[in-house]
């Protein structure tokens, strides 16, 4: 196992309302979750970044030794990283030494699993990588193979500018032609009238649980961070008999890098695309208010800030403290405790979804022939049915369905709205 010694810094310049020790305690999780031993985590306050180390030269001396004394392979800081900083901190400590965004790239490339996605991983590793490759580029760090190295599938990424460049331009091609496929899909799935619920959250808040737990899925969960990289989309049939498409999303985190995000944006169309937003908040972590508002922030990058959304308090089987439960609740308005591992409230998550669907559903009366038989069974797994009277003048249906379905309804000649 790679060990690592972490450098988190704080700058007095830092405008963000992350603590040190915040900083660090991620920095440790995103760590361990890319399989690296920790050795240690040191501590850095410094006033501003310098162009040459990032830290101060002392610093610098005392992480080399402590580095060398505990025969760490890399040095992890919790910042970014110019190519010079890199290449300076690298020569002055004598081991490999990477940032936070290569950390988080790494872990990528390690769950990435469908070709989109593997596809998503190295465009945004290349992107990463381009301005930091100095001349004609070269090899990302003299000092060893292991993380920040690899590209997806555990190959090695290019280094010479001119591949990177060239790679860069078909992924971009691929991913593009990729995307088009998946509208079509999307508009399929439109047609179909069905409403789209998405899951997003920090990464590790519960989603993929919550989406194991509401449709019998399978999907791998871990307290390791980003298990979920490629969305999955299931159906749900809601208790007043309402169906809807809900899908898992990659999760979120602070600071998440741009080229991330950039890359995979296609993947998270299902987030624009969502008529409700389940922000899935782990209530059991101290950094609660930090993810909330990591998340909005990615949010408003996706352009998808307005979407309606249910929050929902996720972990509250590992509180105790119900009087801290109840000031979580009191600051998210209309969110829900909830407990994916044990299912409480599952009742009233379902009933809160139904009603945010109720509440921009229209209600009609309607009359339809007797031949038009299919329409009932229709409109039974599309809208919600609240009457049905068999008249001798037709089938007299008291429904509440969505405005999509309305105008295309509309137009059938067979349906009579009466009121
Ligand atoms: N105690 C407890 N643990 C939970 C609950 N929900 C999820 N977990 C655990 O939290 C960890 C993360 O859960 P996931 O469902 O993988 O989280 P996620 O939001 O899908 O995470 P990413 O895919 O990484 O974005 C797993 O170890 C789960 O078993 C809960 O309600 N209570
Ligand atoms: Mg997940």
């Amino acid at each position: 196992m790679e060990k690592a010694l972490l450098v988190s810094i704080q700058l007095k310049t830092d405008q963000g309302h992350w603590r040190i020790e915040d900083i660090s305690s991620e920095l440790e999780e995103l760590a361990l979750s890319a399989s690296v031993e920790v050795v240690e985590n040191i501590i850095c306050i410094c006033q501003k970044a310098t162009a040459n180390y990032f830290i101060g030269k002392g610093k610098v001396e005392e992480i080399s030794a402590i580095a060398n004394e505990e025969g760490v392979d890399t040095v992890i800081f919790s910042h970014d990283l110019s190519g010079t900083q890199q290449r300076n901190l690298e020569e002055a400590i004598g081991k490999k030494t990477i940032d936070r965004t290569q950390l988080i790239l790494d872990i990528f490339s390690r769950r990435a699993k469908s070709p989109e996605g593997k596809m998503q991983v190295e465009l945004a590793q290349l992107q990463y990588l381009l301005p930091r490759l100095a001349g004609k580029g070269i090899v990302l760090s003299n000092l060893g193979g292991g993380i920040g190295t690899r590209g997806p599938g555990e190959t090695k990424l290019e280094v010479d500018r001119r591949q990177v460049r060239k790679k860069v331009d078909k992924l971009k091609n691929d991913l593009k032609t990729l995307r088009l496929h998946r509208l079509t899909m999307h508009k399929r799935r439109k047609s179909n009238n069905l409403p789209l619920v998405a899951l997003v959250g920090y990464t590790s808040a519960g989603k993929s649980t919550l989406l194991n737990l509401l449709t019998q899925s399978t999907q791998i969960t871990s307290e390791k961070l980003f298990t979920t990289l490629d969305p999955l989309s299931k159906s749900l049939q809601l208790l007043n008999g309402q169906n809807i498409i809900i899908s898992d999303t990659v999760g979120f985190l602070h600071d998440l890098p741009h080229h991330l995000i950039e890359a995979f944006k296609a993947t998270l169309e299902e987030v624009n695309e969502a008529d409700l937003l389940i922000h899935v908040l782990d209530v059991s972590d101290t950094r609660l208010y930090q993810h909330n508002q990591a998340v909005l922030e990615v949010l408003d990058e996706l352009g998808a800030k307005d979407k309606p959304v249910l929050v929902v308090l996720n972990k509250i089987d590992i509180i105790e403290d119900r009087g801290w439960l109840e000031v979580s609740k009191n600051d998210f308005p209309g969110s829900i405790l909830f407990s994916a591992k044990t299912g409480e409230n599952l009742r009233v998550l379902i009933a809160k979804v139904e009603e945010s669907f109720c509440a921009r559903m229209l209600n009609l009366k309607i009359v339809i022939p007797h031949q038009r038989m299919e329409l009932v069974d229709f409109f039974y797994r599309k809208a919600k049915v609240n009457k049905i009277d068999y008249l001798q003048k037709g089938i007299k249906i008291d429904l509440s369905i969505s405005r999509q379905l309305y105008d295309q309804l509309w137009q059938d000649k067979d349906i009579r709205i009466i009121d």
